[in-house]
């Protein structure tokens, strides 16, 4: 299968399938240097990792990682850095019932139209279980962006379903199982997915991801522009169904008084732009929003037809999640920073030697 690898100075690629043994990336283009041990991801796969609450799936995985190549005495030494993590809690017989189906709204059929062929446990490289190496290599990126640069990527969960968040707060975002910025909503949120879990059903989530520090420059007109990447980066996540930049689609409802975001020796008045203009950063705040559809995966009866071509209800059983945007907020961290980190290599191999531009203005104002 080709395209499982993406970005251009720091290219990643992902292998493995869900019930595989294991699960893998390389990571190639890292400059040497950096510190990185083992014992740095486990934060980030951890709060991706599926067990952690009822809201999510039950499978348990460990999800540690070892690392197979460049890094030498705790830093990276410029050669592709390979990681792998075992797979140790598949449960491949909850599949048995459905391989030979195609579930409705998964990639069942689609896969099997491509390929002809397919592994039907745990629906193989469109599992979830493939985001978990996204967010390992995204702990590398991280790192280097927050200590060449000082840019921090976070993310929180913006919608669930129909709910919304009714004020935000940074600081609780870790705090519940949801990455929700208001804590009141907390247990409304989990009266929610009780009651959905209850009755079989799934539900969409919207996931926006910021990105602070960002100097102004980095992204490529006109094909490789900064939030080209991102859109392709943050689309490619097993789920994801709609990608905005800044304001996205509520733009079409906008004037170009409302949108356009002023300039004054203080900063940028406004950020609708998401912090990119022509495709370059300008200096202010990223910002990205994604949507996640609801989980295939259902115990409720729907009308498909099997490999056979006839008509047939299939049933999904096994341990799945009500709402698979729940654990997306780290992903899509992943998939910015390993944007923006490629982004600011291609940015000082090409304008390495350009100097200091004037004027420069800072960020947002009061962002
Ligand atoms: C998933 C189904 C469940 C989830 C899985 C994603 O797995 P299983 O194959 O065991 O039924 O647990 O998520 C992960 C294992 C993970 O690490 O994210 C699916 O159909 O996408």
């Amino acid at each position: 299968m080709s395209s499982n690898s993406f970005g251009k100075l720091l290219t990643v690629t992902t292998f493995g399938e869900s019930h595989g043994p294991a699960i893998g990336c390389v990571v190639d283009g890292c400059p040497p240097g950096l510190e990185i041990s083992a014992d740095e991801f486990a934060h980030d796969l951890q709060r991706r990792a599926t067990g952690k609450s009822r809201h999510t799936s039950a499978r348990r995985e460990a999800d540690e990682i070892e690392i197979l190549s460049g890094v030498y005495e705790g830093r990276t030494t410029g050669t592709p850095i390979g990681l792998l993590i075992r797979n140790t809690d598949q449960r491949s017989k909850d599949y048995n019932n459905i391989a030979q189906q195609f579930r409705p709204g998964h990639a069942d059929y689609s896969y099997w139209q491509k390929y002809g062929i397919r592994d039907p446990r745990g629906g193989g490289r469109s599992s979830a279980r493939e985001t978990t190496m996204r967010v390992a290599a995204g702990v590398i990126a991280k790192k280097w962006l927050l200590q060449r640069h000082g840019v921090t990527v976070r993310g929180y969960l913006s919608q669930l379903g129909e709910i919304t968040p009714t004020g935000f707060d940074w600081s609780v975002v870790e705090d519940n199982p949801f990455f929700w910025p208001v804590a009141d909503q907390v247990p409304a949120l989990e009266s929610y997915m009780d009651a959905l879990r209850k009755s079989g059903d799934s539900v969409g989530a919207r996931v926006n991801v910021v990105a602070d520090g960002v100097p102004p420059g980095w992204g490529e007109p006109i094909y490789g522009k900064l939030d080209g990447d991102l859109a392709a980066a943050l689309m490619s996540i097993n789920a994801v169904k709609g990608v905005e930049i800044g304001d996205g689609f509520a733009s079409a409802a906008q004037k170009g008084t409302e949108h356009r975001d002023l300039l004054t020796p203080q900063g940028f008045a406004s950020n609708h732009a998401g912090g990119i203009l022509g495709g370059i950063s300008t200096g202010q705040q990223v910002t990205a929003s994604i949507v996640l559809k609801p989980t295939s995966s259902l115990r409720l009866p729907g009308a498909t037809v099997d490999a056979s071509g006839a008509s047939v209800e299939v049933i999904t059983t096994g341990r799945h999640d009500p709402c698979v945007g729940i654990r997306a907020t780290p992903i899509a961290e992943a998939m910015m920073a390993l944007v923006l980190m490629d982004q600011a290599l291609r940015h000082r191999a090409q304008c390495g030697d350009v100097g200091e531009i004037t004027p420069r203005i800072p960020g947002t104002i009061d962002g």
